[in-house]
Order: C-alpha cells, then structure tokens, then sequence
C-alpha cells in the first residue's frame, strides 16, 4: 500500500474511532479538524489517549504507533512510542479538557501545549551542549507508569536553588520516564531524593544504573529517609554523598565543590564517604522560607503528565516542620520539632502567581504537615487573599485539638477565604492507643471538631486518616476506632475517611521503642522492601494482621473521598464504584471475613499500580 494512502486512511479511520468511542460531540470534531489543519494530530493523538475513555484507548494507542511507523519515521517521538506498548499509555483524566478549552480561547497557546507534550513523548531530552560541566541531573524514584504522580515539589526547590548558583538542571521522574532508556551523560552529580520504603529500591535501581554507565559521577541522596539515617544510607555502596534536611542552602556548593575537585570538609550539611570512613559535617543553616523564590522551574517538569495537576489540584508548600510530638511521625526527628513558615503576604503572592501562570487550577494544596500552627498567620492569609480578591479553593493539613477550640469567627473566615477541605490525623477512638502514640487528641475533640464545622462551616469538608496494626492493640481498639467514625459521621455528615492504614515502622520515636520485638532494617537496602500497606508486624497474630488488611482495604473502598475520586478516569471510577457497594455492606455489619474481592483487587492494584 503506498505510504501516504495508508497514512490518510489511518487518520480517517482514527478520525472514526474517537467520535464513534469517545462521544465528545461537536465540540471535539472541531477541534479535531482544527489540529489535523495545524499539522499537530501526533502531539493530541496522545493527549487524546489521556482522555478517560478506557475503552478506546487500547485500539487508538495501536493505531498511534502504526501511523508512527509509517509517517514519523525520523521524529523523536517515535522510538518512545515504539518501546512502549498500548498498555503503557497511561489515562490521564482531563488532559483533553483542558487542551480543549485552551484551544477554545487562544489558538496558538494550544498549540504550543500540543506541541510541548509531543515533545515530552522524547524520553532522552538532549543534554544541554554548553553546559555539561555544570550540569547537574536530579531523579524522583518511582515505578515507571506508577497512577497519579504528585509534582516533586522537593526537587524543584532543590533545582531552583541549583539554577542560582549557576548549575543546569535536568529532572528524571522515574514514574514518567522509563529510566532504562535515559541518557545519564557526565553530570557533576546525580540527586537521588527519597522517602522510607520502597522508593528506596526504584532509587537504587537507577543508581545501578548511574554505576554501570557513568561510574565517576557522585551519587548524592538527599529527602527524608537519607536525612534521618544519613551514615547508615552514606554506607550503601550506591550514595557518596548524603545532603541532610534542607537542600537549598547546601546543593550549590556541594556541587562547586565536586567541579573544582575540593574536599567537602567544609560543606555544612553533609555525610559522606572518604578515605574509607564515614564523615559528617556540622547541620546546615536553615534558608529563610521567604527567600525562596516564588518562580520554581516548573518547565523541568512534564507537567501534562501529572494527572493531579491537570484535574486542577496544585501542591505548594507554606511551612515547615511541626511542634508536636505524635511517636510514629518523622518530625521529631527531621525538624527537631521546629516549625517555621513564609509570611502571609509571601503565601498569597505565590497563589496569585500560581493562578496567572496555571489558569487551569482549582485547588491550591498545600503540603505543608501542619499548616494552622500560628493561627494569627492563617487569619493574615484568609484576610489577604478576600482583600486582593484571590478567588480560589484550598486544603490544609489541621488538627482536632486546634479545630475544637477555634473561635466562630476564625472557622467562618476561612471557609469565606476558600478553605474546602481540612485533613486530620485521628489515629485511633481508643484513648489508651492515643496515648501510646502521643497524639495528645481526645475522641471529645474530634467529635467537637466537625460538629463545630458542621455549624459554623458546613462548606468545609473534615478529612481523616486512622491507624492500625499497633503493638498491644486489640479488637476491642479498633471497635472504638469504628464507632468513633461512625460517630463522626453523625455529628458532620461531610465527614470523610481516607480509610485505616496499617501502621508501617519508618525511622521515628516509637519505631525506637519497638526494637525488642521488631529489628528495624540495617541498611539502605534493606529499608527498600518494608512495603506501604502490606507491612506484617510481627507483634501480631497472622490471623489478626489478615484481618487487619482487610479492614483496611473495606476502609478504603468504602470511604475514599469522593473529591479524590472524582480526579480519576473513567476506568478507576467504575471499578470503585462496584467495590464502594460491597465495601460499604461490610462496613455497616462489621464484617472482615473471606476478602476475595479485596484480595484479587489488591493483586491487580499491585500488578497495575505499583508504588509511587
Ligand atoms: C507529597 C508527599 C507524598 C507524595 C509523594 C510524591 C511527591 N511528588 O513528592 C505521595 C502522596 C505519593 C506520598 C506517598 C507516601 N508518603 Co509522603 N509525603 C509527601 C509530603 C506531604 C510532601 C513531600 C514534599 O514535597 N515536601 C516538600 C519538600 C520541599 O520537602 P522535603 O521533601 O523535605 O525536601 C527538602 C529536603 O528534604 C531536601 N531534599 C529532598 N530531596 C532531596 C534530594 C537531593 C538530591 C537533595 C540534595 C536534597 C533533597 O531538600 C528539599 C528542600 O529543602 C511529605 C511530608 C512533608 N511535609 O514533606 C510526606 C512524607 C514524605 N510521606 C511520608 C510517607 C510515610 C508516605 C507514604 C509511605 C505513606 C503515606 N502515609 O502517605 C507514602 C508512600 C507510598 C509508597 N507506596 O511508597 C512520610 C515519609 C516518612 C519517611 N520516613 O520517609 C512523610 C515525611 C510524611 C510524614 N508526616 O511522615 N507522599
Ligand atoms: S501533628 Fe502531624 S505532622 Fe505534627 S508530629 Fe503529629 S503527625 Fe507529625
């Protein structure tokens, strides 16, 4: 068949496939045309599989690739397409939406989107040409094609304060990009950053890597786990360097440093390997969280590819650190139970930033631990943003015991200053468990938390998480933790639960209490596989951990928030659906036996979602 024939039939065909499959009406027909006139129909063809319409995607991802093949043959994009398979494309609700009201409004900066994502199909940017010698590659571990990647927040303020000394930074999302095919090159070094648990292992694999192709460039790890266990991470025979707490005052120097070939005795904050030892520098002075500039490089990031971002949900960060004490937490030990926060005026110009840069978000989210820890503080931004007439929805991390004692008029302020959603950490309704993991909550102010809310804010919708898998806990514990919810529920209607999770032992306080009955992982490597959710803890029975799990899983289902939900595809959606019904019936009779459905969902989650 002659080449430009099978080609146009190709596009006719595909043409059919996405009205007939995805049923978007008119309004897509033109836009269609439109792009195939603009010559763009690669770059929205993929955008279109983002689109959540499951079923099209199998077929459509096929056609893509054959069209590739024949009419792409020297575009970049065409070696990503032919590594990966139609499964590998993943759906991302709302992508299509989002370019389709673009497009709706400006021509050409639709185009431009189009454009960017077409390239972003290029696994292997091209390293800048200039600038190999200052050039400095940092990596977000993670399976690759995990669901529902969050922007690294981390690694672009350790990118920007790179970018001020003078340094060219290239981002690797390992949930993106498959990393086997990334192009390392001969940076000055490579940023690994990570968390406890399995990121560790998706860390490791690509250091693997860096090894193998590029043995001299250093590895540095830096991010919570390597900052609470820096010599033992230090030790792995993957990290040459450990940048411990904040990055921003110490990357710029560490890396001119490893330019001019200067020991790093002299650099704060850091734990590295030298003449076969261990050393540690003095802690690094902490940056003035104003001083950050409000202008993070967002376009080292794909930002189309993060689904959280394109359903609207924008992460920032506000503060830092927490004053209090809960055992299981890493603050005691991260942010030595400081707290500290950009100024109120500072928070709202980076949401009007924000808001004029990414026109599209709706929620700005902070990922601050603990945002309300000077009230005065939240009342200057809630007061800021109705005076300059910042109009937009937001979330924030609280806690029962400030909720249940804040005045009427505080709780109605933010919700005028569009406050939506308040998460909380419940932990448990039994009061000697509070206790043991030093809460310092009682179930009386949960209870008056989302009552208060309920009549004074009703907009506001209380988010909470819970806790299980405690040593000495008992069935009796959990009891209490069911009906505390329940209970809750009565009291705010709007009350909602991400679900009881089973207590995973990272690096804290109570970790180091458990140690006679659980003998905490001794290397970097050995952390990489206590897994999120399917922890075993060995204080308990196996009978009661397997109950425990499929509490667990019932209170996922049956809970999940629908705001959270909603940011799915179409797929995710249906599938909840069917378990929410089954869920819901198990939770109202308290009944955990037999989890076939929730195992064989689990298996599949675990096949098809991965970590991260
Ligand atoms: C966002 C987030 C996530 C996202 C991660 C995606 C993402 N893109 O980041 C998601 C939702 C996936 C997630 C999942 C989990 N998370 Co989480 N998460 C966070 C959260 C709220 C914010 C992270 C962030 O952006 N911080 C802002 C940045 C600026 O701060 P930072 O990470 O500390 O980075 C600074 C320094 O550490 C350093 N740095 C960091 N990386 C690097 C790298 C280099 C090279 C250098 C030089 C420096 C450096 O410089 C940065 C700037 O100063 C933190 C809490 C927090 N406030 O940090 C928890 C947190 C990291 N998560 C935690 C946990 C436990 C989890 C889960 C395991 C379970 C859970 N309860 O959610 C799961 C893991 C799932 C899994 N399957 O493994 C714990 C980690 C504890 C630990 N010992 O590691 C934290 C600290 C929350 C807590 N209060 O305990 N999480
Ligand atoms: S209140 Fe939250 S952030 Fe603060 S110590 Fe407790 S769990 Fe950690």
């Amino acid at each position: 068949m002659d080449e430009t024939f099978s080609t146009s039939a190709l596009f006719l065909l595909e043409g059919a496939l996405v009205q007939t499959h995805m049923r978007v009406g008119k309004e897509f027909s033109a836009f269609w045309a439109e792009l195939t006139a603009f010559g763009f129909v690669m770059g929205f063809a993929v955008d279109a599989d983002h689109g959540s319409y499951g079923l099209f995607l199998t077929c459509y991802a096929r056609m893509l690739r054959l069209r590739l093949d024949n009419c792409h043959n020297n575009h970049p994009s065409r070696s990503w397409i032919a590594k990966g398979s139609a499964s590998d494309i993943s759906v991302y609700p709302n992508t299509l939406g989002i370019l389709m009201e673009r497009m709706k409004n400006d021509k050409s900066k639709a185009c431009l989107i189009i454009n960017r994502s077409f390239s972003f199909l290029s696994n292997d940017k091209p390293i800048p040409d200039d600038a190999t010698s200052k050039q400095v590659l940092l990596v977000f571990p993670g399976k690759y094609n995990a669901p529902d990647p969050q922007i690294p927040l981390q690694l672009l303020y350790v990118a920007s304060a790179l970018q001020q000394g003078g340094f060219v930074v290239r981002i690797l999302d390992m949930r993106l990009d498959d990393y086997r095919d990334f192009n390392v090159g001969n940076p000055v070094f490579v940023g690994i950053t990570c968390m406890s648990g399995q990121q560790i292992r998706y860390g490791l694999d690509f250091s693997k890597k860096v090894r193998a192709e590029s043995p001299k460039v250093p590895l540095v790890w830096g991010g919570v786990h390597p900052t609470l266990l820096p010599e033992q991470t230090a030790r792995s025979d993957y990290v040459d360097v450990v940048v411990r707490g904040e990055g921003e005052l110490v990357v710029s120097e560490l890396a001119s440093n490893l330019v001019s070939g200067q020991t790093l005795d002299k650099v704060k904050g850091l734990t590295f390997k030298a003449d076969g030892e261990i050393k540690s520098t003095p802690n690094a002075d902490v940056i003035d969280l104003d001083k950050i500039p409000i202008e993070l490089p967002y376009e080292l990031l794909k930002l189309e590819r993060y689904p959280t971002l394109q359903s609207g949900r924008f992460h920032i960060q506000t503060s830092r650190g927490c004053p209090h004490r809960c055992g299981f937490c890493y603050n005691r030990m991260f942010n030595k139970k400081a707290w500290r926060a950009k100024s109120a005026t500072r928070v709202v110009d980076e949401i009007e930033y924000i808001l004029r840069k990414f026109p599209y978000v709706k929620i700005i989210d902070p990922v601050d631990d603990n945002f309300f820890v000077d009230q005065k503080r939240v009342e200057d931004i809630c007061n800021c943003m109705l005076s300059r007439g910042v109009k937009v929805a937001w979330r924030a991390n609280c806690r029962f015991d400030y909720l249940a004692e804040y005045p009427e008029n505080f709780v109605r302020l933010i919700e005028r200053a569009g406050c939506k959603e308040l998460d909380f950490g419940g932990e448990s309704g039994s009061e000697r468990l509070q206790k043991f993991v030093c809460k310092d909550i009682t179930a009386d102010q949960m209870l008056q938390s989302v009552a208060n809310l309920h009549k004074w804010a009703p907009t506001i919708d209380p988010f909470t998480s819970w806790l299980s898998g405690l040593p000495d806990e008992t069935y009796g514990d959990m009891k209490k933790t069911f009906d505390l919810m329940d209970a809750m529920a009565v009291a705010n209607p709007r009350t909602q639960h991400y679900g009881i999770f089973m207590y995973t032992p990272f690096p804290s306080p109570l970790l180091e209490t458990l140690s006679t009955e659980f003998q905490p992982p001794q290397s970097l490597e050995e952390w990489s596989a206590i897994e999120v959710f399917h922890f075993q803890p060995p204080w308990h029975s196996r009978a009661y951990v397997k109950k425990l799990q499929s509490i667990s899983a019932v209170t996922r289902y049956a809970f999940y928030p629908q705001s959270r939900i909603d940011e799915h595809g179409f797929i995710f959606k249906m599938s909840y659906r069917v378990m929410n019904r089954v869920a819901r019936y198990r939770w109202r009779h308290r009944y955990f036996g037999f989890p076939v459905e929730l195992e064989l969902a689990n298996v599949i989650a675990r096949r098809l979602r991965g970590f991260l």
